[in-house]
């Protein structure tokens, strides 16, 4: 399983390449790559520090609930999902599903480039944040993964992707790899596999069954015909 921004819209919080995504408004080269914050690391911090505060208040919506029940359901049935996300968001985490891989990092953590520490971080970060770690200060980023850096858990998500027999993309527009990569590698392994979107996605082509609607309608319907089948 595959989420991306898509799953989150319906709670709030912004998808990047949509009509008025954050992207259409701000540079993604200006704001999510090494060299920006380097450059610029106060005007980066700000631009996180917004996130995250639209983030505290931001609930789970019916598609990450009912991915909650698809974990559970498969387990009760002796099989298991692997929750994959691009987003940077907690809400697949405020739903109570477990063991979600944010290959994309998190908005509610902060990484000390000088030590390494990660850190649960809810308020704002600035160049002046000392790390709890080291005590060191103008170290502190969000611990998120920039264009150009690479993504986390990339090992466990290809023997995860192996081992399955369906791969699900949900609310993600094709556009960002490796992620985008994951659907043909899936067909390529004889996966079935179904993407679940508001419209076609860049690699909507890859998918054996696409399913177009809001998530927090769409996900709910495939959860439960998914756990009819599995009987
Ligand atoms: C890397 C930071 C080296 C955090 C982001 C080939 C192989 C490997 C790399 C590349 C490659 N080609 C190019 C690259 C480089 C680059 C890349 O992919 N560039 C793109 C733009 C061409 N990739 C990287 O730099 C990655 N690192 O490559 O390392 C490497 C090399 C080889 C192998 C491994 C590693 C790092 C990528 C991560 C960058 N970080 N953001 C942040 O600020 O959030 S990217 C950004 O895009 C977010 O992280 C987001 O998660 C990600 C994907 O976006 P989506 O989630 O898909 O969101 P989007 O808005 O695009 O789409 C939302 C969809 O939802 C839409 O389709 C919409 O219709 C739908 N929707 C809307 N509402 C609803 C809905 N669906 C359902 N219901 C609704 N209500």
């Amino acid at each position: 399983m595959l989420t991306g921004a898509g799953v989150s819209a319906e709670s709030g919080l912004g998808t990047f390449r949509d009509a008025g995504g954050i992207w259409a408004r701000f540079d993604p080269m200006k704001l999510a790559t090494p060299q920006a914050f380097a450059a610029d690391p106060d005007n980066v911090h700000e631009f996180y520090n917004a996130r995250r505060r639209n983030l505290v208040g931001a609930r789970p919506n019916a598609g990450h609930h009912a991915l909650v029940r698809l974990g559970e359901g498969l387990a009760e049935r002796g099989g298991g999902l692997f929750l994959c996300t691009q987003n940077i968001d907690d809400l697949h985490e405020q739903a109570g599903s477990r063991a979600v891989h944010h290959m994309h990092g998190e908005l509610l953590r902060a990484l000390c480039a000088g030590c390494g520490a990660r850190t649960v971080w809810r308020e704002d970060l600035g160049t002046g944040t000392i790390c709890p770690g080291c005590g060191r200060a103008g170290a502190m980023r969000p611990d998120v993964v920039w264009f150009g850096e690479m993504p986390y858990g990339l090992d466990a998500i290809e023997a995860a992707l192996e081992e399955s027999d369906l791969f699900v993309a949900i609310g993600t527009s094709g556009a960002v790899y490796p992620a985008a990569g994951y659907a043909a590698q899936a067909r390529a392994w004889g996966l079935r596999t179904c993407e679940i979107n508001l419209e076609p996605s860049d690699n909507a082509h890859v998918f054996g069954e696409r399913l177009y609607g809001p998530a927090s309608e769409m996900v709910p319907a495939f959860v439960a015909q998914i756990l009819a089948e599995a009987g």
